[in-house]
């Protein structure tokens, strides 16, 4: 079986997380990507958050996987020759620098395309044009300002930022399928193309349904918001909703057995309207079937604390898997809270390649997460990522095609710094 983007040359121009995300995931479906670095020190990342002394950071391992390292200065007049020779070599330039900072190397958009016009620029940045464009910007930031964080949280309480990197993941996804797309453009245009992802719409693409909300409220109360029920007046902007289900179906974080003493010995409960019934059985309240206050789910909506409250007295008899073992037969949409020990010590994860282990040959064995899009015809291995500058001997030998003559001079040059074997 042949990799899907096998044959597909990446230029990657990438640090820290938004970035790294993008390339990874087009390096598992087969590109290869050249990781470009800054000559002694390479990928912040390398030496952020380290748990080993002088290791590379699992920060860095976990987002650099099936990648080769080239250490190139590309500041320097012959590391600049370096990079446009890769820039006419490769079929993607993607990277994440702070706004200008690929311009003030000499590399405007105007340029790579002189220099090879079907190469494709990816970049992400944290603003798109606007008043904000030229800021730098990390995760935290771009929930802030994509609409996450002033959705996020519990009612009255402050803004909440979430643990899920859809900032920098979420930006990194989303710029790997303008890629593709240019990618597939390019077989029918035989041009490149600029492909842009801002952290700010990355986010809010993803909050799209607070949006939704924000419009909602022009005509009345947001009637499957907890609050509702509770007859909390709504403001002019989307609430924060707590643990809310952002659907119409009305769904709630639930103790269950073992709450006091275990953080996540809870389930995510949703009451679904086309199982209400199998709900009033399970929870012991058969009356509520045919009860018109209990029986349609605009009825419920106002009542919706007094609802949870008495299918949490339930929950909290059982353990969180012994509720999805009742429940699911049933077809009653609930979900286990799991930590990320229990998600670590899946065996299900670990058969489909979504937990893989990898051998590192300086830190052993870790866990990461592999690729979470499953192709059946373009498998993929999770290699462990590169040393800094391990591959920059053979990216000039085999991939720029510079004669051993020219390589020496390069390196006497300083622009690639040390080897490591
Ligand atoms: N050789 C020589 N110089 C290099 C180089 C190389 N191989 N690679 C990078 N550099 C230089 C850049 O040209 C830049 O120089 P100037 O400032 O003189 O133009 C310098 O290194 C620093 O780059 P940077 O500004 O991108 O890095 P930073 O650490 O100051 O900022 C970040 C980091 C993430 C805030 C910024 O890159 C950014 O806003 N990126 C866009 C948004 C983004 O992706 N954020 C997500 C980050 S993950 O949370």
């Amino acid at each position: 079986m042949s990799k899907a983007l096998e044959g597909i040359k990446i230029l990657d121009f990438t640090h820290v997380q938004s970035g790294p995300t993008c390339t990874q995931l087009l390096a598992w479906f087969g590109a290869d990507v050249i990781k470009v670095e800054r000559p002694g020190f390479g990928d912040a990342t390398r030496g952020q958050l380290r748990d080993i002394p002088d290791v590379d950071s699992l920060y860095f391992t976990m987002l650099n996987h099936n990648k080769r390292s080239i250490e190139l200065n590309t500041k320097d007049e012959t590391g600049k020759e370096v990079l446009i020779r890769l820039i006419k070599t490769c079929d993607v330039l993607v990277e994440n620098f702070a706004p200008g900072a690929l311009d003030r190397m000499g590399f405007t958009w105007e340029r790579i395309q002189e220099l090879n016009p079907s190469m494709i620029l990816a970049s992400i940045k944290g603003f798109g044009p606007g008043p904000f464009e030229d800021c730098k910007v990390y995760e935290n930031i771009a929930q802030c300002a994509g609409g996450s964080a002033s959705t996020t949280g519990m009612l009255g309480d402050v803004p909440l930022v979430t643990g899920a990197q859809i900032g920098d993941s979420g930006t990194g996804l989303h710029l790997a399928l303008g890629i593709v797309t240019a990618l597939f453009h390019r077989t029918h245009s035989g041009k490149g193309q600029k492909v842009t992802a801002a952290m700010q719409d990355g986010v809010l693409n993803l909050c799209r349904v607070k949006l939704r909300d924000q419009q909602r409220l022009a005509h009345g109360p947001l009637d499957e918001y907890s609050q509702f029920g509770e007859n909390i007046p709504f403001g002019d902007a989307t609430p924060r909703a707590g643990n809310d289900s952002g659907g119409g179906q009305p769904g709630r974080i639930l103790k269950c057995k073992g709450w006091e003493t275990d953080p996540d010995a809870y389930t995510y409960f949703i009451t679904q309207a086309a199982v209400w019934k199998n709900v009033c059985d399970v929870i012991g309240k058969a009356e509520w079937k045919e009860d018109p206050d209990w029986s349609t789910p605009k009825a419920r909506l106002p009542r919706l604390n007094q609802m949870f409250g008495a299918i949490e007295d339930w929950t909290m008899t059982k353990t969180k898997f012994e509720v999805m073992e009742i429940c699911n037969p049933l077809n009653i949409p609930v979900g286990p809270i799991l930590s990320m020990k229990e998600i670590s010590e899946e065996q299900s994860l670990r058969d489909t390649g979504t937990i893989v282990e990898v051998d590192h040959p300086e830190r052993g064995k870790y866990l990461s997460v592999g690729n979470p899009v499953k192709l059946s015809g373009s498998p993929v291995e999770v290699l462990r990522s590169p040393l800094l500058a391990e591959h920059t001997d053979e990216i000039l030998l085999d991939v720029l095609n510079y004669s051993a003559k020219e390589i020496a001079e390069i390196k006497a040059s300083g622009v690639v710094g040390e080897v490591k074997s």
